[in-house]
C-alpha cells in the first residue's frame, strides 16, 4: 500500500513551523527533472579520520606477552551495560508484567542477550579443530643470513609468535591425547610482514597432490552415517583409503609410532614438511626443509596411558602447556634447516624434494640450529585468539619462497579460502591475533566485519586524488619477491612425476631405525588399528602394505590377526637406518615433569616440605597426593594436598615417589571398597596407581621406611627404576636422572 494511499488522519504530520514534503520532493534529484535539487559537481575533501579510527590499525594483542591491552579488551568500566554502553540494573530477571506475568518483547537487554549468545560459535576448523595456542618470542642466531635475507633471522632479532598446536581429525571438543598427527603452526609477526610455517610433529603427509586432501580427510574423520569413531584412525574408511593410496604408508607408519601419542606439545619435534626456498640477499636460492627441536627432547605417551587420559583428562595437552607457561617452565625449541642446493632435478641423493611424503635423514643433511623459540604468555581469550587466529602457508616474507611442491601450491589456495568462512568474510586480517605488525597500506575495502575506517577516496593507484599513494617499494627496499626460477616447459597433464613412485623404501628406513620398543609399540598400533576394522579385505590389504615395507613388521601384526602374512609385492630392497629417527638412545633435561609425592598426615612432613623445595628448585612440578584433600599437619608445618586418592591417576606423573603410607583413604569410595578390610590396608586406588606407574615404566621411588607400601602394592622393590634404600636426597637424585630418560625402558622386555 503506497503511503499516500493512507487515510489523512493515518498520513505524519510535520513538525510544526515545517511544511510537510510530498513524495514527488522525495523522489527528485539528479536525472529527475526538477532544477531545484543541486548535484554536486567538485570532488569533495575526504572526511579526516577520527584518531581512533586510524586504519588499519597496526596495534596487536601479540606486542604484549598478556595477549590484550586494555584498548583491545572492550571492557571498560565499573558498570555491567548493554553492548550499547546502557548501564544494567538487572540482569538475571526477564521484563515481566508483573513477577509471574508473561514476558515482556520489549525487554532489549533479554533479546540482545539471548541473541549475542545464540551466535557464540563459529564453524570449527574443517581439521585441526582441537588445539592449544601460546605466544611467544624468537630469536634469530645470525646464522642463516647466507642463505636467506628474512629480518627476522637476523643475529638478535627478536620477533613476538604465536603458536597454535592441534590434533587433526578431532571436533574442537575431542580428547587431546588421540593417536593422530599434532599441527605445529607458527605465526611470526615480523617487521617485513607475517610469515606463517604451519607445520606438522610428523615430517612427510598423507599424500602428495593437494587434490587428494579432501578425500584423506573425509576417510579420516567420523564415517558419514552415524557419525562414528570419533578423532580416531582405527576405522574402515581411513585404512580403506591409505592402504588404497600407498603415498600414504610412511605418514601412517608415523602415526602408528609413539610420534602419534605425543607426551606434551612441549616434547614434539615440528616440520615444515614441504621443501622451501630460501633466497639470499644477493637473490641467490637454496633448498631447505623447517625444524622445531624441542629443548626437552621427543617423548610419547604409551597407548595405554592416552587411551586412560581420553577418559581422566581429554585436555591434558592443553592443560600441561598452559600450566608449564603459568609456572614459568617456557618450553623452548630450536628453529633447524635442513638445505640442498636448488638443483634444476630438486632432488637430494636420489631423494625427491618436491615429495612431500620423503624425508631427508639428518645423518644426509644435517639440521643447523637458526633461531630460538620460547613460549612465555598464555592466552587471554581462547576464541579471540586460539579459536579466531588464522594461518597461511602463503604468508611469507622476502628470503622465504615456496616450491612446486604440489601439495604445497594446492595449500596456498586452501587456506584464505577457508577462513573466509570460517570467520565470516575477507576482513579476518583485521581481528587483533592476526593482525601484522608491519605497516599496512593497501587497497583491500569494505566487505563482511570490516573494522578499520578507511579515509581517503582512491582505492586504487595510481591516483591523482589521494596524492598518487600508496607507492610501490623499489628493488633497494627489500620487497616481496618470487625468486625468477625458471618453469620448466611443459604439456598439461594430470599426472604424478615417476620419482613419486617409491612408496615404501622410506617407511622402512624408519621402521630399521626403530629401537626395539619402539617396533613393539608400532606392531601393537597396527594390530589394534586394522583389528578395528570390520571388513576383512581391508585388513588384507593392510597387512600386504606392512608385508612390502618389511615382512618383520607384517609377521607379527598378522599373527595378532590371526590372519596369514602375505608374501611382498615390491622388492625388499636394503636401506640405511637413520638414528635420529629413533626418540631413545640420548637423555634430556628433565624439566617440567611431574613427580606425585604420595604421602599423608602421619609422614615426616618436614622432609616432604624439603622433597617439594628440592624438585620446584630443580624446575619439576611436585604433587602432593594424599589420601583425602586440604591439608595434612598444622602449625607451621602443614602440607597443601594437591590431588587426594580419588583424583590422582598415574598418567598425570612421570615418577612417583611414595613418602608415606599408602594405607586406605577413609573417604567415601575407601571406606567401602571391600578388599581394603582392616587399618593399614593398602588402598585400591593407591596400588592401581602404584601397578599402573610401574607397568609404564615409569621412575618410582621410595623415601626410607616407605619400601613396605611399594611391596605392599606388589611392586618388585628390585626392579630397574625402582628406587629404594639411600638417603631421601639419594632417592631424589636417582629418580631425577631416571626421568632424564623419559621412561625406564629396561622395564620393557626386548621385543622378540
Ligand atoms: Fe592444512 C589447517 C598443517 C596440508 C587445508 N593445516 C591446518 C593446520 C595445520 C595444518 C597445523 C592448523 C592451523 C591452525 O592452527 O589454525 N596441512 C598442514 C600440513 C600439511 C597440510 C603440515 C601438509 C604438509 N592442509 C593441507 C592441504 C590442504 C590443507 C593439502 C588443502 C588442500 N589445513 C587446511 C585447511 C585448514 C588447515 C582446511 C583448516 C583450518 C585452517 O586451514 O585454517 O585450510
Amino acid at each position: 500500500q503506497d503511503r499516500n494511499d493512507m487515510p489523512d488522519e493515518g498520513k505524519p504530520t510535520a513538525p510544526q513551523g515545517q511544511e510537510a514534503r510530498s513524495a514527488g520532493d522525495v523522489l527528485s534529484g539528479p536525472g529527475v527533472d526538477n532544477p531545484s535539487v543541486a548535484e554536486p559537481t567538485e570532488p569533495r575533501e575526504p572526511a579526516p579520520a577520527k584518531p581512533d579510527q586510524e586504519a588499519p590499525a597496526t596495534v596487536s594483542p601479540t606486542g604484549r606477552p598478556s595477549g590484550a591491552g586494555p584498548e583491545l579488551r572492550e571492557q571498560d568500566g565499573e558498570w555491567l551495560t548493554t553492548a550499547q554502553g546502557n548501564r544494567l540494573y538487572d540482569t538475571d530477571h526477564s521484563l515481566k508484567s508483573g513477577a509471574r506475568g508473561p514476558v515482556l518483547l520489549q525487554d532489549h537487554h533479554l533479546r540482545e542477550k539471548i541473541t549475542h549468545f545464540d551466535h557464540e560459535r563459529i564453524p570449527e576448523r574443517v581439521v585441526h579443530a582441537r588445539g592449544a595456542a601460546a605466544h611467544g618470542v624468537f630469536e634469530g642466531y645470525g646464522n642463516a643470513a647466507e642463505v636467506t635475507r628474512a629480518g627476522f633471522l637476523k643475529a638478535g632479532v627478536e620477533t613476538p609468535v604465536f603458536v597454535r598446536f592441534s590434533t587433526v581429525l578431532g571436533s574442537r571438543g575431542s580428547a587431546d591425547t588421540v593417536r593422530d598427527t599434532r599441527g605445529f603452526a607458527t605465526k611470526f609477526y615480523t617487521d617485513e610482514g607475517t610469515f606463517d610455517l604451519v607445520g606438522n610433529n610428523i615430517p612427510v603427509f598423507f599424500i602428495q597432490d593437494a587434490i587428494k586432501f579432501p578425500d584423506v580427510i573425509h576417510a579420516g574423520k567420523p564415517q558419514p552415517d552415524r557419525e562414528i569413531p570419533q578423532a580416531q584412525s582405527a576405522h574402515d574408511t581411513f585404512w580403506d583409503f591409505v592402504t588404497l593410496h600407498t603415498e600414504a604408508t610412511h605418514h601412517t607408519l608415523w602415526n602408528m609410532s609413539d610420534r602419534g601419542l605425543p607426551r606434551s606439545f612441549r616434547m614434539m619435534e615440528g616440520f615444515g614438511i614441504h621443501t622451501f626456498r630460501l633466497v639470499n640477499a644477493e637473490g641467490g636460492t637454496t633448498l631447505a626443509k623447517f625444524h622445531w627441536k624441542p629443548k626437552l627432547g621427543v617423548h610419547s605417551l604409551l597407548w595405554e596411558e592416552a587411551q586412560l587420559l581420553g577418559g581422566l583428562d581429554p585436555d591434558f595437552h592443553r592443560r600441561d602447556l598452559a600450566d608449564a607457561i603459568e609456572a614459568g617452565a617456557f618450553p623452548q625449541w630450536e628453529l633447524g634447516i635442513q638445505t640442498f642446493p636448488d638443483t634444476p632435478d630438486q632432488t637430494f641423493e636420489g631423494i625427491d624434494l618436491l615429495d612431500p611424503t620423503n624425508l631427508v635423514p639428518e645423518e644426509l643433511a644435517p639440521v643447523q640450529p637458526i633461531g630460538l623459540l620460547t613460549l612465555n604468555a598464555n592466552p587471554t581469550n581462547y576464541f579471540a585468539e586460539t579459536e579466531q587466529v588464522a594461518f597461511h602457508p602463503g604468508h611469507l616474507v622476502p628470503g622465504i619462497d615456496v616450491t612446486d611442491d604440489p601439495l604445497l601450491t594446492g595449500r596456498l589456495f586452501s587456506y584464505l579460502d577457508t577462513q573466509i568462512s570460517r570467520l565470516g568474510g575477507p576482513n579476518f586480517a583485521q581481528i587483533p591475533i592476526n593482525r601484522t605488525h608491519a605497516p599496512v597500506n593497501d587497497m583491500l575495502r569494505d566487505g563482511m566485519h570490516q573494522t578499520a575506517v578507511h579515509a581517503g577516496v582512491a582505492a586504487y593507484r595510481p591516483n591523482s586524488l589521494d596524492g598518487g599513494c600508496p607507492f610501490l617499494a623499489g628493488a633497494d627496499d627489500n620487497p616481496y619477491v618470487e625468486a625468477p626460477v625458471t618453469v620448466p616447459e611443459a604439456s598439461k597433464v594430470r599426472e604424478a612425476p615417476e620419482t613419486f613412485a617409491d612408496h615404501f623404501t622410506q617407511p622402512r628406513r624408519f621402521w630399521r631405525s626403530m629401537s626395539p620398543v619402539e617396533r613393539e609399540h608400532i606392531v601393537a598400533a597396527y594390530t589394534f588399528e586394522l583389528g578395528k576394522c570390520y571388513e576383512q579385505a581391508i585388513k588384507e590389504r593392510g597387512l600386504q602394505v606392512l608385508a612390502n615395507i618389511d615382512p618383520d613388521l607384517c609377521a607379527p601384526v598378522a599373527a595378532g590377526l590371526g590372519l596369514p602374512a602375505p608374501e611382498p609385492t615390491v622388492p625388499i630392497e636394503d636401506v640405511d637406518p637413520s638414528p635420529a629417527l629413533s626418540q631413545l638412545g640420548d637423555s634430556w633435561p628433565p624439566e617440567g615433569r611431574v613427580v606425585g609425592i604420595v604421602t599423608d598426615a602421619d609422614a615426616d612432613l618436614d622432609a616432604v616440605r624439603g622433597v617439594q623445595r628440592d624438585l620446584l628448585s630443580a624446575g619439576l612440578v611436585p604433587l602432593i597426593v594424599a589420601p583425602t584433600g586440604g591439608t595434612l599437619g598444622d602449625g607451621d608445618g602443614t602440607v597443601d594436598v594437591q590431588r587426594s586418592y580419588a583424583t590422582a591417576r598415574s598418567p598425570e606423573f612421570d615418577a612417583l615417589l611414595v613418602a608415606g603410607s599408602v594405607a586406605r583413604g577413609d573417604d567415601a569410595y575407601g571406606a567401602r571398597d571391600a578388599r581394603a578390610a582392616g587399618d593399614g590396608a593398602a588402598d585400591p586406588r593407591m596400588v592401581l596407581m602404584l601397578d599402573e606407574a610401574f607397568r609404564h615404566g615409569k621412575a618410582l621411588g621410595a623415601w626410607p621406611g616407605a619400601e613396605d607400601a611399594l611391596r605392599t602394592a606388589g611392586i618388585p622393590v628390585d626392579a630397574p627404576g625402582v628406587v629404594t634404600g639411600g638417603s631421601g636426597a639419594e632417592i631424589l637424585d636417582e629418580l631425577t636422572t631416571l626421568l632424564t630418560e623419559h621412561r625406564v625402558w629396561d622395564r620393557f622386555p626386548p621385543a622378540q
